[in-house]
C-alpha cells in the first residue's frame, strides 16, 4: 500500500505509516491507505496489531497542514469525518491495537495514538495538540479522548496551551504506559503483542469490548451488564474450556501441564 506498510510476524501485525518526508503527516491519501490496511487485517489469524511511524523521528506529526490550509468549512468537516470514522474503527477494532510512538505524535498523530488500546513510546517521543495555535480545535477526537485518558483538567491545560510534552511527562500523566530507548521500542511492542496474542482470543476480544463499551455507559450498573454478557459469551469456547482445564490439571500434577496453545476461534 502506498503510504502504509503492513507485515505479519506470527500472530502480530505491524502497521507502519510511511510518509517520512512529511514526518508521516496524515493527508487524505494516508488516511485512505491506513483504512484499507486496517480493513484488510485478517483478525482470524492476527491477534494483536501494532501501529508505528516510519523512520526514527516521527510517529505522525499531525494532519497535513498543507492540505488543510485551503479547505472550505464543508471540506474541513468532511476531512474531520474521514479521520474520526477511521479512528473509531481502530478504537473498536476487534483485536487489541498498540501504538508504538517513535517520535512526534502531534495533533492527528496524538489522536491516532489515543484511538489505540494503549501507547508505548520511545525516549524521543513528543506529544501534543498544537491546534489552538493553528486556529482550529483538535478534529480527530483529541478533545474527547485526551480528557477521558488523562482527565479533563490536564487535557484542557495541554490543549489550551498547545504545549508539547516529552515522553517522561506523557508517562507521568498516564498518556503512555512505558518508555523505551528508541531501538528497543518495536521489539518491546512485539514482545507485549505476542503475550497478548498468546492468550485466549475470544476472551481478549471480549475484554476489549467490555472495557470500551462499559466506559461508554453512564452508570456502573449499566456497565457491568455489558461485562456480564461478554463474560457469558466466553463460555463453551475452546479458550474457556481449555484454559480452565489446564489450571485444574496443573493442580493435580504440576509437571504434567504445558501452557495452552489457544487455537483460533
Ligand atoms: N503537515 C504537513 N507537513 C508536515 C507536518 C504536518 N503536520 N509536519 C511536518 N511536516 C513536513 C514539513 O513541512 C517538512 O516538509 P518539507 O519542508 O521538508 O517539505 C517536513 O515535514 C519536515 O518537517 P520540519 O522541517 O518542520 O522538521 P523539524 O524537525 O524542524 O520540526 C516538527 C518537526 C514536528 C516540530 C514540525 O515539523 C512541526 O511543528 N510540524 C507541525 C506539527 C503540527 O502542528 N501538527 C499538528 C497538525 S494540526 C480537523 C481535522 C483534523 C485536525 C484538526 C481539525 N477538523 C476537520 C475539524 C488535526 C489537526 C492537526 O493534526
Amino acid at each position: 500500500m502506498g503510504f502504509v506498510d503492513y507485515e505479519v510476524e506470527g500472530a502480530v501485525g505491524l502497521v507502519t505509516i510511511n510518509r517520512p518526508k512529511a514526518l508521516n503527516a496524515l493527508n487524505s491519501a494516508v488516511l485512505d491507505d491506513l483504512k484499507a490496511v486496517i480493513e484488510g487485517v485478517d483478525t482470524k489469524t492476527v491477534r494483536c496489531l501494532i501501529i508505528t511511524g516510519a523512520g526514527d523521528k516521527s510517529f505522525v506529526a499531525g494532519a497535513d497542514i498543507g492540505e488543510m490550509s485551503t479547505l472550505t468549512k464543508a471540506e474541513g468537516e468532511a476531512f474531520g469525518k474521514k479521520g474520526n470514522d477511521l479512528f473509531l474503527e481502530i478504537e473498536s477494532f476487534p483485536i487489541p491495537v498498540i501504538a508504538a510512538v517513535n517520535g512526534f505524535a502531534l495533533g492527528g498523530g496524538n489522536e491516532l495514538a489515543m484511538s489505540c488500546d494503549f501507547r508505548l513510546a520511545s525516549e524521543n517521543a513528543v506529544f501534543g495538540q498544537p491546534e489552538a495555535g493553528l486556529g482550529i480545535t483538535p478534529g480527530f477526537g483529541g478533545t474527547q479522548r485526551l480528557a477521558r485518558l488523562i482527565g479533563p483538567g490536564m487535557a484542557k491545560q495541554i490543549i489550551y496551551t498547545a504545549r508539547n510534552i516529552k515522553a517522561d511527562e506523557a508517562k507521568r500523566i498516564g498518556l503512555v504506559n512505558e518508555v523505551y530507548p528508541q531501538a528497543e521500542l518495536i521489539p518491546a511492542a512485539k514482545k507485549l503483542a505476542s503475550i497478548i496474542a498468546g492468550n485466549a482470543p475470544i476472551a481478549v476480544r471480549n475484554c476489549k469490548k467490555a472495557i470500551n463499551e462499559g466506559l461508554a455507559k453512564n452508570t456502573t450498573a449499566e456497565a457491568v451488564q455489558v461485562e456480564e454478557k461478554l463474560f457469558g459469551d466466553c463460555f463453551e469456547s475452546y479458550g474457556q474450556k481449555e484454559g480452565m482445564a489446564n489450571f485444574l490439571r496443573k493442580k493435580d500434577d504440576p509437571k504434567k501441564v504445558k501452557h495452552v496453545a489457544f487455537i483460533d476461534e
